[in-house]
């Protein structure tokens, strides 16, 4: 044969030959695992990739700071049980990503940030490619796991470790790396299809050992004074009927950390939420379930926790989790669902009830601390006082008990978390271990688009100020979200005067700021709420309409105090005040 005729018919096989792409894998792997939307901010190398995932179907939430897409993966993460994914470009997007890539983490939240990456030939050699940065390496210290994908083969593979990664065990965040060369390159369609892996069972049951959960029962029945306390873990583990029976069949009063209000209702018989420093105090055997005892549980010990000894029952996914802060006598490891169920059997329904001392006095503490607060609650003072406006909200939401509550702040977040009562698991999102401001609109938008659910988002005007550009994405899709500002000139309070220049003190902001206007600028309704009824009016329209909404809820400045609830963790110069 001559040389041309060969030639012709190489280009003829490869004219016959289907390929595919970098960008055609990643999209295929994504779906074949069920994700359905994206969270992220365009940009070299990923705007293609946007693009294209949208045509195939992929929801692509288009962001203005990738910190907010990425709080809106870790969140959506949360609430479905599937890891979030967070969609960057380099070097920048990238840092920007990592904040809520580390935030996924600490939380316990499945996510995946995927971040486009420059050439690894250029990266490692530093020499200063567009937008460099060794990302894999950064990424590592901050996050459960961290991959890279260099040749599309290997896309399927990736995929799936990082999906895994995120999910199984104790859920956490992962970084997956692609560089901008993978994107592009080409293989065979077929081979390409093959190498993509559908994960199976990606966070497998874990059953605890059966003389593990016999150790707490032994435990729990021989307690007087016994509570169980409720963490982010039981929400997120989706094992709600069991743990209810386990509540409700053991009489033991509950106690549930912020973002476990709801899974049974704060207004239950058993809740001790109003009684919490009683109970802490005063039980002598004490069942954390998906709770750790790190700083929002004063670690176990010291004032809070009382004289008396006590006991811990603790069940948990992740064995190193036990004895973190004080030694815990029953460690039950597995998943929640699982635990509990074993629980529930290995009782086989013969609970000896809690004595009636004990569960009498939580009642009548809790009865007494709810009967003090409601006067508070009817106030219609205007300028408005915390109480005045939460109290509002709190109708709101016994009224509309499967909106979805965001909230964040320091004062607005301590006592909007301590009066509006939740009825439904998993439908209060919040600021989390970490207590950052800047969750609120990520939060917002993925609880809209993962749920379909109104949103109310109550912020703090401090807090509402690091994600507030994304109103015009709120806009933009259309989301029924209704955000409420707690405006009182600053960070908790607005009352600092700096006595030596005339700059403003540091914790202060322009008095009588408008945000209301902010959302009117990409056609939202804007509203400013000067009294109780004011605010009550907007939020009904607001969620009747679904139409995205910001009301400015103009409150006393003096109303808060400094950092909330938690103004002891403030370190105190030990210096004389000039
Ligand atoms: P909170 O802030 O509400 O007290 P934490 O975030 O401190 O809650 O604790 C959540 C705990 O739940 C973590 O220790 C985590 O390992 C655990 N966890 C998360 N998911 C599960 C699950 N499915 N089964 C068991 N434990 C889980
Ligand atoms: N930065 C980040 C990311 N997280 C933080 N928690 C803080 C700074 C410090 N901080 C708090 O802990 S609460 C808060 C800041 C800045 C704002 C409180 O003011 P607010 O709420 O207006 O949101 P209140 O109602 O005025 O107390
Ligand atoms: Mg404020």
């Amino acid at each position: 044969m001559s040389a041309v005729v060969q030639s012709i018919d190489a280009n003829k096989a490869e004219a016959q030959q289907e390929l595919t792409d970098g960008f055609h894998l990643v999209i295929e792997a994504l779906k074949l695992n069920g994700i359905k939307t994206i969270y992220g901010v365009p940009g070299i190398p990923i705007t293609d990739f946007g693009r294209m995932a949208q045509a195939e179907g992929i929801r692509v939430i288009s962001f203005r700071h990738e910190q907010n897409a990425g709080y809106a993966a870790s969140i959506a993460g949360f609430l479905t049980k599937q890891p979030g994914i967070c969609l960057t470009v380099s070097a920048p997007g990238f840092l920007n990503g990592l904040t809520a890539l580390a935030h996924a983490t600490t939380n316990c939240f499945p996510m995946i940030l995927i971040s486009g990456s420059s050439e690894r030939e250029i990266v490692d050699l530093q020499q200063g490619d567009y937008e460099e940065m060794d990302q894999l390496a950064i990424a590592k210290p901050l996050c459960k796991a961290a991959f890279r994908v260099l040749h599309a083969a290997d896309i399927g593979i990736g995929l799936a470790r990082a999906i895994r990664a995120a999910v199984s065990g104790r859920p956490g965040g992962v970084y997956l790396d692609l560089p901008a060369k993978l994107f592009g390159q080409i293989m065979d369609a077929e081979a390409g299809k093959k190498s993509l892996v559908k994960v199976i069972d990606a966070a497998p049951a874990q059953i605890p050992a059966p003389d593990a959960v016999k150790r707490a029962l032994d435990v729990l029945k021989n307690a007087k004074r016994p509570l169980i306390i409720l963490g982010k873990g039981a929400a997120y583990a989706q094992a709600d009927d069991a743990i209810r029976a386990l509540v409700e069949n053991s009489g033991i009063p509950f106690l549930p950390m912020s973002m476990a209000k709801g899974i049974l209702p704060d207004t239950h018989p058993q809740c001790a939420g109003a009684a919490r420093s009683t109970v802490l105090k005063d039980s002598d055997v004490v069942m954390l379930i998906g709770a750790r005892l790190n700083w929002l549980l004063s670690h176990g010990k010291g004032k809070t926790w009382g004289d008396a000894p006590k006991k811990f029952i603790q069940i948990d996914i992740e064995p190193r989790e036990m004895d973190s802060n004080v030694e815990i006598v029953a460690p039950v490891v597995g998943d929640i669902g699982s635990c509990v169920a074993a629980l529930l059997a290995g009782i086989d329904g013969k609970w000896p009830a809690p004595p009636s001392e004990w569960t009498g006095a939580v009642k009548a503490k809790r009865d007494d601390n709810v009967a003090k607060m409601a006067p508070r609650l009817m106030n219609n003072n205007s300028p408005m006082d915390y109480h005045g406006a939460l109290g509002v909200l709190r109708t709101i939401i016994k009224e509309r008990p499967d909106a979805i509550l965001v909230n964040e702040g320091a004062n607005t977040l301590d006592l909007a978390r301590g009066i509006i009562d939740m009825y439904q698991p998993r439908k209060r999102i919040d600021v989390g271990t970490w207590g950052i401001m800047g969750i609120g609109m990520g939060y917002s938008i993925a609880a809209a688009i993962e749920t379909g659910k109104p949103v109310l988002a109550v912020e703090g005007d401090s807090a509402f100020g690091f994600s507030g550009m994304e109103v015009e994405t709120i806009c933009r899709y259309k989301l029924p979200v209704c955000i409420v500002v707690f405006n009182n000139d600053g960070i908790y309070r607005g009352t600092d005067v700096n006595a030596v220049s005339s700059d403003p003190a540091p914790t202060v902001f322009v008095k009588g700021s408008r945000y209301d206007k902010m959302i009117e600028a990409f056609g939202g309704v804007g509203v400013n709420a000067t009294s109780p009824d004011e605010l009550r009016r907007a939020v009904n329209a607001a969620m009747d309409s679904g139409k995205p909404t910001l009301i400015n809820a103009v409150l006393d400045p003096a109303a808060g105090s400094e950092s909330g609830r938690i103004g002891n963790l403030n370190p105190q110069s030990k210096l004389k005040k000039k």
